[in-house]
Formats: structure tokens, C-alpha cells, sequence
């Protein structure tokens, strides 16, 4: 495995470079470009300079989460056959940076969902947390400003604000749009883009859904073993894989996290690894817990132990951290409780590897 560590730029990020090249074992960043519309060709520039920032810290940037998806694509709106060249366009600009694998979701106007930012937990740490029945009871409008309220005036990945204040117009859309349609749509996104993927040597990577079910009656298909079998299936290339993301899937306690890795990743379609715990708390709540097995729902042991069995070579990234030792950050990526989290994967990967032997 490639340990990575998800950075949001030196314009937007609490993180440094150089705090992050002393956490043990990284190699690289997960990056993005977080200031070009979605929809638009990622400019060849941009992808430069921020590939020649991380690397003059002797840090490497191959993979990119996220290159986001038009919502008109996920509509399957007439304009979408724009927006799909433009994806294309920036695939094409992507690897011309030795990028190599990309990540991006397909959840229909809202990316992942949490009903509280920063929930105390019984060590006075703060975590992600979600609630089903404040979901459930808040209106779509009311949870975008709760959401902005807890940012702490950083962006929160996948809630921009530009398309969230077409939130009316996006619901109506998207009465016409059930969980089939999606799977279609998301099939013709797939059959133009793969070839350039292909051509251009860049594995995609979908993400799953997050939570792992559908919210305010919009349509969810990302997010058990049998639809990610389908949407493997809907372009049959090494190229159409996963982010294989423990966290989100495991908040479903249907999906068995170590044998679903050990499937995808015996086709090799896995291409990048998000490792996070949870806590589940009976129905559908839970709280994002430090990555310690004993702390959450999901055995870490077991987790780390499916990706050695497959012999994982992919990029892994310890996922959302709690806020600890008085850390002001972006809500899920500050450093401290990600960072041990690495410390710990790297040690699950070294006593299974050495005990294997
Ligand atoms: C949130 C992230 C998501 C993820 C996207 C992938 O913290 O897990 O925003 O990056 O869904 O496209």
C-alpha cells in the first residue's frame, strides 16, 4: 500500500506539507483543485503548480479526490455531453502530471451527510456524527446552513456553496430520477469516460455513498457489495474501480467490510483505500470514532488484515479524524487524530505482514 494523507491546499488547509512529510510512512497527498467550478476543465496551470508545491516537499501527488461530477450528469440532462468532454479534458490535463488514479462519488445534490460537526464524545474530543431522525426531521436548506455553521470557515468538501443554493430547483429535478435511472446515468457517464481513463492511464475510483442509504428521498445506489458488483460491471474495465471507503459502507451493518474488500480487491478493481472507524449506535446513528478497533463498530485488525491478504498496492488514507488536543481544523481532517491514525494502520500492516511470514 501507498500511505497517503488528504490535503486541501496552502490557501485552505490548518495542515502544512511539512507537518504531514513527518507523519511516518507517508509518501504522498490526496489533492484537488478546490477553486475550479464543477463542470470545468481543470486547468493545466493550476494542476502544476499545485503538483510542483507538494513536490518540493518531498511528497509525491498521484491521486486526486475529488474531480467532482455535474449534477446535470447525474440527471442525465441534455447538457451533460458538455460536461462530460470537460471531465474528459481534465482527465487528459491530469495525467499529463503523472496523475494515476481519481476519485469522485455520484450522490445525487448532497455529498456525505452528518447532523452534527463536532459531537462530544465522553473523552471531551469532538467528532462527525449522524443522527437519522434530525436528518430525517431537518428541511435540505436548514441542514446546508447547519453544515456551513460548523465549518469553521473552511470549505467542506463536496458542499459548494454555488450549487447548493439551487437546492429548489435541484429537487424538482430530480423527482424524475429514481435509483434505476441513476444506474443508467451513471452507465453513460461511465462508457464515455473510461476510454479516455484508459487512454490516459488514470484509474477511477468511485466513492460510496455516505451515509449508505438515501436522504430526503433522493436516490442512493453506491453503497452495498451488489451495486458496486453492478457498477463495476457497467464498463468492464480495470479501469472502472473503487474507493473502497470502510467508514461509509460499514455504517450499514449488512456490509461486511473485510470480505467486500477481499471480492473487489480479488478483481483488482480496488484502487484507493479510506480506513476509518465508527461507532453504531442502534439504527441508523453513529459517530465517527479514533481508528482503534476497540473504539468503534469495525475491526481495523480485520480490515487491514483483507488488504494484506490481497496484496494491496493501491493508496490508502487514514479518513476522518476527531478534533483532540485543542485542534482548530477543518471538521475530519485535522492532523493530530488522522495522524495517529496512520500510526496505528502502519502498525496493523507491519505485525500482520512480519506475522504472515
Ligand atoms: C468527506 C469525503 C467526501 C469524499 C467524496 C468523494 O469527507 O469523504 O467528500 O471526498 O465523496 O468524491
Amino acid at each position: 500500500m501507498k500511505m497517503t494523507f488528504r490535503w486541501f491546499g496552502s490557501n485552505d488547509d490548518t495542515v502544512t506539507l511539512e507537518q504531514i512529510r513527518q507523519i511516518p510512512g507517508v509518501t504522498g497527498v490526496v489533492g484537488a483543485l478546490y477553486d475550479v467550478p464543477v463542470g470545468e476543465v481543470w486547468p493545466v496551470e493550476k494542476i502544476k503548480k499545485l503538483k510542483e508545491e507538494v513536490e518540493s516537499h518531498g511528497l509525491e501527488l498521484e491521486i486526486i479526490e475529488s474531480v467532482n461530477v455535474h449534477e446535470d450528469i447525474k440527471l442525465g440532462l441534455p447538457s451533460r455531453d458538455r460536461y462530460i468532454e470537460n471531465y474528459k479534458q481534465t482527465l487528459i490535463n491530469l495525467s499529463k502530471f503523472g496523475i494515476k488514479v481519481v476519485c469522485y462519488n455520484f450522490m445525487p445534490v448532497f455529498d456525505w451527510t452528518r447532523s452534527d460537526l463536532a459531537k462530544r464524545l465522553p473523552d471531551g474530543s469532538t467528532a462527525l456524527s449522524y443522527e437519522d431522525k434530525v436528518v430525517k426531521e431537518i428541511q435540505p436548506d436548514k441542514l446546508v446552513e447547519e453544515m456551513e455553521k460548523g465549518s469553521k470557515n473552511l470549505s467542506l468538501p463536496g458542499w459548494e456553496p454555488e450549487r447548493l443554493q439551487q437546492l429548489k430547483g435541484l429537487f424538482d429535478l430530480y423527482k424524475d430520477v429514481d435509483e434505476e435511472k441513476l444506474f443508467e446515468n451513471l452507465g453513460y457517464f461511465l462508457e464515455k469516460i473510461i476510454p479516455t481513463a484508459e487512454a490516459c492511464d488514470i484509474k477511477m475510483a468511485i466513492h460510496p455513498d455516505d451515509p449508505p442509504w438515501g436522504i430526503f428521498g433522493l436516490p442512493r445506489i453506491v453503497n452495498n457489495k451488489e451495486n458496486l458488483e453492478r457498477i463495476i460491471n457497467l464498463v468492464d474495465s480495470p479501469y472502472n474501480g473503487l474507493t473502497l471507503c470502510s467508514g461509509c459502507l460499514g455504517a450499514n451493518v449488512n456490509n461486511n467490510i473485510p470480505e467486500i474488500i477481499r471480492y473487489f480487491g480479488s478483481k483488482e478493481r480496488i484502487h484507493f483505500a479510506h480506513v476509518r472507524n465508527i461507532k453504531i449506535h442502534e439504527g441508523r446513528n453513529f459517530d465517527e470514532s479514533s481508528h482503534l478497533s476497540s473504539d468503534g463498530s469495525l475491526d481495523l485488525f480485520e480490515i487491514m488484515k483483507a488488504y494484506h491478504d490481497i496484496d494491496f498496492k493501491g493508496y490508502l488514507r487514514p479518513d476522518h479524524g476527531r478534533m483532540i488536543w485543542g485542534e482548530n481544523a477543518r471538521p475530519g481532517y485535522g492532523l493530530y487524530d488522522r495522524a495517529l491514525g496512520i500510526a496505528y494502520i502502519n502498525g496493523l500492516w507491519e505485525a500482520i505482514g512480519k506475522s504472515a511470514k
